[in-house]
């Protein structure tokens, strides 16, 4: 299971360029016509991976993974009702996170489909796309709890009242131009409309593609934007995608003489998949059976038994315990034998919290 972030935008705002540049794909950019989506995966650098490799020499190096989805489809096709629809609808809903690319590059030979280029402007019509879509879900079963506690008897219409309340505080905020992800929901409430999956409660970053004349502003464009809409799962990342994508074709010692006098330090690919992580509050786990060493993804506060389903189902199912040793105790300890020996390597069990850095052998039973 990897971790999907569904790619939104206007139409000719670099969506495709982006999803190119972040999983090295060739997919066609200026193209308007259906097609099925993009689908394609971006392999998570991370410097302990490398680390481990080189201390434990396994057959296979296996990093995590991020599925980038270009649903392609332009926002006015997607449209209904004001509000995104369909098979649009269902791919983005089964994301984890959002990415709202804006446009903020000028380019004559293409046209802003609005007229001009307004980041802001794009974005407010983004937040409300995104409501509409929700509002659309919530007005549809608010109905049929209507309907449906008509006739249900007494005793049963606790849980039902219970879910119409959680809908109604939803539907009052986002009529408050208030995205879910913004809402101050219980634990309970959040786990109540998990299911419906809207789209305004998922982590949303938003990114600012730009032109290469604004590179120099990266920074201070990256915190204006924040300041003016971050809020709460919300974050913003700015970049000239077309120039990155350029930048990971080339080899890697001429596009880092290049990063250097444009003052780039990091490369985009890298710095937008750290901020998905940081919006996602994921971490990292290692794992090291088979001869192989790999790195796994899953959300801060994962207790072990989540750890053990993130590699397959009958791991969680018939978990035993996990021998967890620290990335750092195992880089001093020099190998698991050693740690081992030294007491390192813990024995934990099922609600134990996972850690970043974690590396984590699973006892089961099937
Ligand atoms: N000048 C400039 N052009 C860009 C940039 N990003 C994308 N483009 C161009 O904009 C056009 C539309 O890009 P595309 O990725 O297909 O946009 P999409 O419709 O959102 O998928 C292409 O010709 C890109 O080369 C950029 O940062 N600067
Ligand atoms: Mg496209």
């Amino acid at each position: 299971m990897s971790v999907d972030i569904g790619i939104i935008g206007l139409p000719k705002s670099g969506r495709t360029t982006v999803f190119n540049t972040l999983t090295s794909s060739k997919a066609h950019v200026n193209s308007y016509a259906r097609e099925a989506p993009h689908i394609g995966i971006a392999r998570v650098a991370d410097p302990r991976l490398d680390k481990l490799v080189e201390l434990l020499n396994p057959k296979k190096r296996i990093p995590s993974e991020i599925r980038y989805i270009d649903i392609g489809a332009s926002v006015k096709s997607m449209t209904n009702d004001m509000a995104i629809g369909g098979e649009y609808l269902s791919q983005l809903s089964n994301t984890d996170a959002l990415m709202n690319v804006a446009r903020a590059f000028t380019e004559a030979s293409v046209p802003h489909i609005e007229g001009s280029v307004d980041v802001e402007r794009d974005i407010i019509a983004m937040e409300l796309e995104l409501a509409c879509s929700d509002l659309n879900i919530i007005e549809r079963r608010l109905h049929k709890i209507e309907i449906s506690l008509r006739s249900t008897k007494q005793e049963e219409r606790q849980q039902s009242q219970h879910e119409q309340n959680i809908l109604l505080k939803t539907k009052s905020g986002l009529e408050k131009d208030i995205p879910i992800r913004e809402q101050d929901l219980s634990v309970d409430e959040k786990k109540l409309i998990t299911g419906y999956q809207f789209l305004s409660a998922k982590p949303l970053l938003t990114l600012l593609n730009l032109g290469e004349e604004q590179i120099s502003e990266i920074k201070l464009i990256e915190e204006k934007f924040s300041q003016r809409f971050s809020k709460r799962n919300h974050k913003f990342i700015a970049l000239c995608s077309k120039l990155e994508l350029e930048l990971g074709e080339i080899d890697s010692a001429t596009a880092e003489e290049c990063r250097k006098e444009f003052g780039l330090t990091e490369p985009g690919l890298e710095r937008t998949i750290k901020t998905s992580f940081d919006l996602m509050g994921l971490i990292t786990f290692f794992t090291t059976a088979s001869d192989e060493i790999k790195a796994w993804s899953i959300p801060y506060g994962s207790e072990a038994t989540k750890a053990a389903g993130k590699i397959h189902t009958d791991m969680e199912r018939g978990f035993i315990r996990a021998e967890v040793i620290s990335f750092n105790d195992l880089v001093k300890a020099g190998s698991i034998t050693e740690g081992r020996k030294h007491g390192q390597l813990r024995l934990e069990g099922k609600h134990y919290i996972v850690q970043d850095g974690d590396v984590i052998n699973f006892l089961f039973n099937v």
